[in-house]
This record gives structure tokens, C-alpha cells and sequence, in this order.
């Protein structure tokens, strides 16, 4: 047990009621208008600087432990409970030598108020071993962007817990940082707002314990700015304070520190500042008689009473009074959390549809400098639940001329074969397989774009095919480049490589087609960015010109969304429903290499511009439509049947037509979408079956597949699967996906014989192209 002393003490002094109260209406914890007056959570102190002197340039430490510090330059003491002030140009307080020794974990809090002339990089503290530098190591906090940092060398060795944005200048914040384990915990006010659980460098690892550079309101780079503003309550524990804990000294008395239930998928989302608390909670989770539980300060109540069952198919209100009598309301919401996707940590997603299932080719992440090495595939038929087919690439056996950095790959089928488009060791590569799930073989023993081929980075491959059948590779990192891919799809000319780099520009691109505009997005900003995002352009080919359009996709920190991005987009066929798989950070506590793949809708205007993805943690609902509606028993000529799978499937969104019934003497119009599965070649039979499996009536044509090029040739078979009876006909408008996405529309003519259930399908010989989605 920590020894927690009786509050005597209460940040709210009788004077402050008023503004307690003022606090409660508005809702959120407003700051603090004075200090603690005494301590309460003493076991672990190692230093506590009230900083309530009047004069003198000692800082005092409170903790029994002598280490008192030193103020340098002018020593702004105020006495009236404003800390002291730092005059950003001389002040700091030196605190003494090796204060993390033997230290496997740490609590580093304090009250602060940052002048908003405040200029930057600089530290509120920063715990180091050199005056000028990295040295070997080093602990500080900033509030911009709001983050702690442990270092056990220079700046690439930092394991941040980041919040983002600018810490709150000219007002007063209480901030705290905990450790223990992996874990390293940033605070605002009492209310966690960031969290690593990949922090591997431990306080008294710094140094080996010894470090002579300890400051509070100075940074250990001599290059930074002074910290200018005012500190109070400096306090540094050698073990991570319970969230509880940190709300009672952060003197939030109405906060709620932390949610618990059992189906939380992931921590409930606490938006102290509007005083509203999300729970993200696992799928199939009864919202009807929900019992979260809540933590609170010491000495704080909340009615109705924790893990009092309650409703929440709608939001649902609390009421939190402190200690100090304070009263707050809070509001709390439930959600079912779809969302990551996939499994583990994984980046970069390429999503496509290949047939009637969607498949997700991502980096697999987690590792630092993004050195992974294996390549796996994941397939659905809904986009919400994934089948991992495992490893599809492994560079270590698979690739003689790369081992590493196994990054952002993409996918093409052409002619029934597989085209993986792979980062490597800074190089892009090509393998081929006969299936989606490979395995794929490296297909040139050498890369197809090699690093330095040209300015930039040569990553980040995306593949766009156009009607025509032509398939366009696009890359970059830095700059963005396309070249027409040849027809064997492993080599281009490099004479038509464009570079195509629009402004802003970082990497990540990817190009659709949608009603004859061409469409390029890509994303900007550092993966490591909580400010990566995705933007775009439109242009009228697949080469350009492009005109850029703006930010279609970026964080939003008040659901913890953080560095949105490296995303590609699926449309199901038939229809105008399009969604888009992107990486974020890993909620919780992922950075830019510990990401997770999500999907969410994206939507186009009526002037075909892209609108503002919302980024959910929901995610998505179930996707049906397009080609895969086996169960649909509405409709029924539902699907065509190829042997033991669905190999041409018909989409009812283009309004498909009811079944053609016995009785009736007319025949139908038709226009719908098939899928053709790739690989099937030459004549085939195909029967259309009921959603009950009946045969309904037969159709008679051929499909063939031009070797050659990779087109798709269809035409009428008089003798194929011929059936007899009379016939009536009619001439529909048919479009045709090859694989998954729309090649060309042709008209064909359709024969049904109405008294006998059987009918003749055929293509007209005089069928044509026309545009897409007319
Ligand atoms: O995942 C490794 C790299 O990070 C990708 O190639 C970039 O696009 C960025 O997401």
C-alpha cells in the first residue's frame, strides 16, 4: 500500500469555490487556480520542489531526501502560490547529480504554466548526463509537440509517449510522466493523453546512473531555448504513480482517471476537457446492461454508483463530486470497435478484390527502423472479417538481392497471374505467383527499380489499370514517379517513366478511376507524424496532368487517431461504394512503427471531388453487394455457377431484374455486372441457379482471354450448352470486371424461352465498348 497522508490540503482554497463551480458548468477541468498546500502520495519521493519560496536560490526539496537544487539567473519567486518564475532567458533550477540512479521506473510531475512567448525546442525539465547534448542519454518533457522523451543516446534513440499539439500556454497544466516496464504514461490534468508500451530504455539505465546535467525549466542541449514561464508542485517518484493517484495530485477532483470493463477492446477514450468518455468495446458486447467501472480521485464519488448496470444503446450521464465538493457531469458512450482490422501491427495496406473476395497485402510492423521481413496476405468476403493466409513473400529465402526493410507492397493480376510489387532494402521488386496467396517467386533475381535509379527513394509501388487494360506503376518517396508497365508487368520503359510529384507530396501513392476522372492520392508529412495524412489530386489520365484537391484524410486526436495514412482504396463492383484501408498508430500507444490498419467509407461529392474521410475506430459495417450475394433470396438469378465455386457472379445493384417467371411472354432487359474469375479460359458452360440452389435456366456463351495482351474477348457460341425452345430477345447492357475492377461494357443479346425455364444467353457479334458507368 502507498501511504496517502488525510487530504488536509485541497488545490481549492475557500476562494476558489467560485471558480470550481464556474468549472462545473462549463464541464471540463479548467486548470488550477492554486497550489497544493501540502503533500499526500509520499511513498516513492524522491524529489518535490513546491517552488513556494519568496526568495533565495535554493529550490527546496520537500521529500526528506536533501536534494535540494540550485536557481540560476533570476530567481522569480512569487509566494502567492505561482511557483517560480522562469524569465526564459537565465532562469533554471540545477537539480543535483545521478538523480535517477537505480531507478527502473519513475514519475516525473509538476504544475506549469508556459508563457506564451515561448519559443522553441525547449524542456520543462530534462534529466541528462552532458550539458550540450545527447551524451548517452537523457529523460525530458515539451509541450510542443506535447510529448516525454527517453533517450539512451541522441535524438534517434528517443522512445517518445506523445500526446501532440502544443501543450496549453498561459494557463496552468499539471503534467505528469510515469514508467514502469515497457510502458511509459503521459498525463494532462490528471487524465492519461498518450501512452507507449515500447519504451526499452529505463531512468537509471541513463548513464548507468550517473548524470550530471539535471534541470528543471532547461534543456540538455545547450542550442534550445530556456524554458520561459512558471513551475510549482515539481515532484519526481521512483515508481509509476497509479492513474488514481496521478488525478489526486493533479487536484482534478471531479476527473475520471480511468474506465474498466471487461469488454473493453481497447482503454476507454476520456476527453477530460469536454467531459465525455467513449467506450470502444468488443464485438457482440449486450449494450443493454453495461457496468463499467470508474477511477477517481481520492475521496471523489460517482452516481449512479461503479459497476451499477445501465443501458447504453445511448449515451448515459454521471455525476462526479469531489472531495472538494466540486460536481461535474459526465457524459459516457459505447461503440462496438471494429477496428484495427487486422490483426497485430501492420502498415501500408494494399487493399484490392480479386473475384468476389477482398485481400489486404501490409507491411508487418513493430519493428525498429521498419526492418521486417515477410510479407503476409489476408483475404475477406465482407471487409470486416480477415482470413490470414500467413506469409506470402519472405525476403530472407525468397529474395537473393534483398533482406530487409520489407515494406508497402502492392498487387495486379494479369492473364490469371499474380504480380507482388515489394519494397526491399530501399529497392522495388517484383514476384509472381498463380494465386493471390502465393507463394510468390521473385520474379527477375534483381530488382525492378533499384535505389538511386532516380532522385528520391525508390518505395512505395502502386498499380493502376486503366479500361484499356493498360496497367500503370507508380512509386516514390520524396518525388512520385509513373511508367506504363509493360505487358509482361516485370519490366517498363524507362523512356516513359514521369515524374508527377505534386506539392506536398511525402509518399504512398495510389491511383482510381471513377467516372472518367482519374484520381492520385498520396500522403504527406513522416510516417512518425502524428500529423501524416493523405491528399490528393485529380487529373484526366493516369499520367496527369494533376490538379491538387486538398487533405482528404488526418488524425483526430479526440478519438486517439494518430498519423492517418499509406492508404488504398477498393471500389465493390457495380456499385459507388468505396472504401479506404489506411494505417494509423496503434491504439494505444503505437508511433510510426507500431501501426495497425483500419478501413473506413470514402465518399464523393455531386461534383465528383473526394469528401473528408471521417476516421472511425468503429470501422466499418459488414460490406455485401458487388459480386457476392450467394444468399440474396430476393433475386433469383442470383449468380452463375462455374464448378465448385462462383465463377461469374451477378451484382443486383444496377437494379437486376426479377426472375423471369413462367408465365410471362416478354423478354427482359438486363443490365448488371459480372465478375469473370480470373484464369478461367475459353468456353465454358454456365447454369444460373436460385438462391436455393435450383437451376433455373441456362446460359450459352464464351468467354476467352487474349494471352497476348491480357483482353478479354467475348463471343457468341452457337452450339455451347445449347438448349432448346422458343425464343424472344432483347439487347441490356452488360459491364464486365476483370478481376474486381470494370474493364469495358459490351451489349449483348439475351434469348429466354419463358414456358420451358431454360434460356440461351448470348453475345451479339455486333456488341461494343462504351463508357464506363454511363
Ligand atoms: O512502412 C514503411 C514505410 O513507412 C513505407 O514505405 C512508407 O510509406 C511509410 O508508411
Amino acid at each position: 500500500m502507498h501511504s496517502v497522508r488525510p487530504r488536509g490540503r485541497r488545490r481549492f482554497l475557500p476562494g476558489a469555490l467560485a471558480f470550481v463551480a464556474a468549472a462545473s458548468l462549463l464541464g471540463g477541468f479548467a486548470g488550477l487556480a492554486v497550489p497544493a498546500q501540502a503533500a499526500e502520495i509520499t511513498d516513492g519521493l524522491a524529489l518535490w520542489y513546491k517552488l513556494d519560496a519568496t526568495s533565495g536560490t535554493v529550490a527546496v526539496d520537500s521529500s526528506g531526501n536533501g536534494r535540494n537544487g540550485i536557481v540560476n539567473g533570476t530567481a522569480g519567486w512569487s509566494g502567492t502560490g505561482e511557483g517560480l518564475t522562469f524569465d526564459g532567458s537565465g532562469t533554471y533550477v540545477k537539480v543535483p547529480d545521478n538523480i535517477m540512479s537505480g531507478m527502473n521506473a519513475i514519475t516525473v510531475s509538476m504544475d506549469v504554466q508556459i508563457d506564451p512567448a515561448q519559443t522553441t525546442p525547449y524542456f520543462i525539465y530534462g534529466f541528462g548526463n552532458t550539458s550540450n547534448g545527447s551524451g548517452n542519454g537523457y529523460l525530458f518533457t515539451t509541450g510542443n509537440s506535447f510529448r516525454t522523451a527517453i533517450a539512451s543516446g541522441g535524438p534517434s534513440t528517443e522512445r517518445n509517449t506523445q500526446a501532440g499539439g502544443t501543450l496549453q500556454r498561459g494557463v496552468w497544466k499539471h503534467v505528469t510522466y510515469t514508467q514502469t516496464g515497457n510502458t511509459g504514461v503521459l498525463y494532462r490534468d490528471g487524465v492519461e493523453v498518450a501512452r507507449n508500451t515500447s519504451v526499452t530504455v529505463t531512468p537509471g539505465s541513463i548513464g548507468s546512473g550517473t548524470t550530471t546535467a539535471n534541470y528543471v525549466g532547461k534543456s540538455v542541449f545547450t542550442s534550445d531555448k530556456l524554458f520561459k514561464g512558471k513551475i510549482r508542485d515539481f515532484r519526481v517518484y521512483n515508481r509509476a504513480l497509479a492513474p488514481a493517484e496521478v488525478l489526486d495530485i493533479s487536484g482534478n477532483t471531479t476527473g475520471i482517471a480511468k474506465v474498466t470493463h471487461p469488454a473493453l477492446k481497447t482503454d476507454a477514450i476520456i476527453d477530460d476537457a469536454n467531459s465525455k468518455i467513449t467506450l470502444p468495446l468488443v464485438e457482440g458486447t449486450d449494450l443493454t446492461a453495461l457496468a463499467p467501472q470508474f477511477t477517481l480521485a481520492d475521496g471523489s464519488s460517482i452516481s449512479p454508483a461503479s459497476g451499477t448496470p445501465r443501458d447504453f444503446t445511448r449515451p448515459v450521464t454521471y455525476e462526479v463530486t469531489g472531495s472538494d465538493g466540486a460536481e461535474r457531469t459526465w457524459t459516457v458512450e459505447a461503440f462496438v470497435m471494429r477496428s484495427p482490422v487486422l490483426p497485430g501491427l501492420t502498415a501500408d495496406p494494399d487493399i484490392i478484390r480479386f473475384g468476389d473476395t477482398y485481400y489486404i497485402y501490409p507491411t508487418s510492423d513493430g519493428f525498429a527502423n521498419w526492418s521486417g521481413t515477410r510479407f503476409s496476405a489476408y483475404s475477406s468476403k465482407d471487409l470486416v472479417h480477415w482470413t490470414d493466409h500467413g506469409v506470402v513473400l519472405d525476403l530472407g529465402p525468397d529474395v537473393s538481392w534483398a533482406d530487409n526493410k520489407a515494406w508497402a507492397p502492392t498487387i495486379e493480376e494479369k492473364n490469371g497471374k499474380y504480380y507482388f510489387y515489394f519494397c526491399a532494402n530501399g529497392n522495388i521488386g517484383v514476384a509472381v505467383s498463380d494465386s493471390p496467396t502465393g507463394p510468390f517467386k521473385d520474379a527477375l533475381g534483381k530488382p525492378l527499380l533499384k535505389a538511386g535509379d532516380y532522385s528520391g527513394q525508390m518505395i512505395d509501388p502502386a498499380v493502376f489499370t486503366d479500361d484499356d487494360g493498360q496497367s500503370y506503376l507508380y512509386w516514390g518517396n520524396g518525388q512520385a514517379y509513373v511508367a506504363p508497365l509493360n505487358a509482361d508487368m516485370v519490366s517498363f520503359d524507362a523512356s516513359k517513366v514521369t515524374n508527377i510529384t505534386p506539392s506536398g507530396y511525402r509518399e504512398g501513392s495510389f491511383v482510381i478511376k471513377r467516372k472518367g476522372t482519374y484520381y492520385l492520392m498520396w500522403s504527406e508529412n513522416d510516417t512518425r507524424d502524428e500529423n501524416y495524412r493523405v491528399a490528393y489530386a485529380t487529373g484526366s489520365s493516369p499520367t496527369g496532368p494533376w490538379t491538387k484537391r486538398g487533405v482528404i484524410l488526418e488524425k483526430d486526436l479526440s478519438l486517439g487517431i494518430k498519423g492517418p495514412g499509406h492508404h488504398s482504396v477498393v471500389q465493390v463492383p457495380g456499385t459507388d461504394d468505396w472504401y479506404i484501408a489506411y494505417h494509423r498508430f496503434a491504439i494505444p500507444g503505437g508511433d510510426g512503427t507500431h501501426r495497425e490498419t483500419t478501413i473506413d467509407k470514402m465518399e464523393f461529392d455531386a461534383d465528383g471531388l473526394i469528401k473528408k474521410v471521417v476516421p472511425t475506430l468503429s470501422s466499418i459495417d459488414p460490406v455485401s453487394g458487388g459480386v457476392a450475394l450467394p444468399t440474396n433470396t430476393t433475386r433469383s438469378l442470383q449468380s452463375v455457377n462455374f464448378p465448385g465455386r462462383y465463377a461469374v457472379v451477378r451484382s443486383d445493384s444496377l437494379g437486376y431484374l426479377d426472375p423471369v417467371t413462367s408465365s410471362s411472354t416478354t423478354a427482359v432487359k438486363q443490365s448488371a455486372t459480372f465478375t469473370i474469375v480470373p484464369g478461367l479460359a475459353d468456353s465454358k458452360c454456365y447454369s444460373f441457379r436460385d438462391s436455393s440452389g435450383r437451376y433455373l435456366r441456362h446460359a450459352d456463351y464464351r468467354v476467352r482471354f487474349d494471352a497476348s495482351n491480357g483482353t478479354q474477348l467475348f463471343s457468341k457460341d452457337a452450339t455451347f450448352c445449347a438448349r432448346p425452345g422458343s425464343v424472344a430477345g432483347s439487347v441490356g447492357l452488360e459491364s464486365y470486371n476483370y478481376p474486381g475492377r470494370y474493364l469495358r461494357h459490351y451489349n449483348y443479346e439475351l434469348r429466354i424461352d419463358p414456358y420451358q425455364d431454360n434460356a440461351t444467353f448470348r453475345a451479339d457479334s455486333s456488341f461494343t465498348a462504351v463508357s464506363p458507368w454511363a
